[in-house]
């Protein structure tokens, strides 16, 4: 069979199934040709995408002949190291100034947008910081009730309209309160929105555009928040997210559950962003900075 019958029996299987028969291979596997075309294969399964995935057993390849390796278990430790550098993109993280710093936060339908808005609030809240949520998503009355429940508990400022009411107005708004009442950082939740929904993603622009407007420079951070379990589509969501407005960070939830995340080494492949952090649970203290190694090495395990 070529790759792509290979690849089209396999789908047939479960996505999770193909990391975990990594570790078959790696012990299992003698290191000829076939484990290299496997251990491609079961990256790509596994939601790595196709090009970081070519890339990777290519470097790797090469690295096996540079260093002699004879055994496909010696390999797991450079693939490890591999991934890691893949994802140890330098980050950016712009600290408040005189003006606030503006984080935006996007992504597809039920990522975690909200519940990491909170979490980044409280983050900031720990350091001493003034923060404001802004609740950007005022399709659904719940979702600002939502919100208003989580500044409460993350003792953080809350801007909101009637639901219904354009989002844009409601940053206009917030930036506008931010700079009369001394804030450090605004965090701006948005609704939820597939990628190929057009109007969504212009009002996403527009969102972005305001913001600018009213603050030049900002917004600082947009952040997509992608959950774990998102299959290859995520590389496609990406690339529309950030079309719509530049990214310049990825946050990972849901790591807490049996999804290893393997989507974003795709995803940073393509966008040339850092993963910040990684959502491990639904409290507030539940998100942590994002380490390259731990995630590699978890991601192979
Ligand atoms: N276990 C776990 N659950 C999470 C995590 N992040 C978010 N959730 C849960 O995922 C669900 C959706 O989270 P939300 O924050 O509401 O997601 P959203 O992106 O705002 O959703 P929409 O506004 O509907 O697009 C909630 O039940 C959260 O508690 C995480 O890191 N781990
Ligand atoms: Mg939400």
């Amino acid at each position: 069979m070529n790759l792509v019958e290979r690849l089209k029996a396999g789908l047939a299987r479960s996505r999770e199934g193909f990391l975990r028969r990594l570790d078959h291979l790696f012990r299992e596997g003698e290191l000829n040709e076939e484990f290299f075309e496997s251990l491609e294969e079961a990256l790509i399964l596994g939601d790595v995408g196709v090009e970081a995935a070519l890339k990777l057993v290519e470097q790797l390849r090469r690295e096996t002949g540079r260093r002699k390796v004879r055994s496909a278990v010696e390999t797991r430790e450079i693939l490890v190291e591999e991934i890691a550098a893949m994802l140890s993109l330098p980050e950016e993280r712009p600290e408040p100034g005189r003006d606030p710093l503006v984080i935006l936060l996007v992504g597809v339908n039920g990522s975690g947008k909200t519940t990491t808005a909170a979490k980044l609030a409280y983050r900031y809240r720990q350091e001493g910081r003034e923060v404001l949520l802004v609740a950007g998503d005022t399709f659904r009355a719940a979702a600002i009730d939502q919100l208003q429940i989580w500044a409460e508990r993350a003792g953080a400022g809350l801007i909101k309209q009637q639901p219904g009411s354009d989002p844009s107005a409601v940053f206009y708004d917030a930036l506008n309160a931010a700079r009369a009442r001394g804030i450090d950082v605004i965090i701006g939740d948005t609704a939820g929105r597939l990628h190929t929904r057009v109007n969504l993603m212009e009002e996403l622009k527009k969102i972005n555009r305001v913001i600018g407007r009213v603050q030049p420079g900002a917004p600082h951070r947009v952040l997509l928040v992608i959950d774990a379990t998102t299959g290859h589509n995520g590389i496609a969501q990406a690339r529309y997210f950030n079309d719509a407005v530049p990214v310049t960070g990825l946050v990972l939830t849901k790591l807490d559950g049996t999804a290893r995340g393997g989507i974003v080494v795709g995803i940073q492949d393509v966008l040339k962003v850092p993963v910040c952090y990684v959502g491990v649970g639904e409290k507030l203290d539940d998100l942590l900075p994002f380490d390259a190694a731990d995630f590699a090495r978890a991601l192979l395990a």
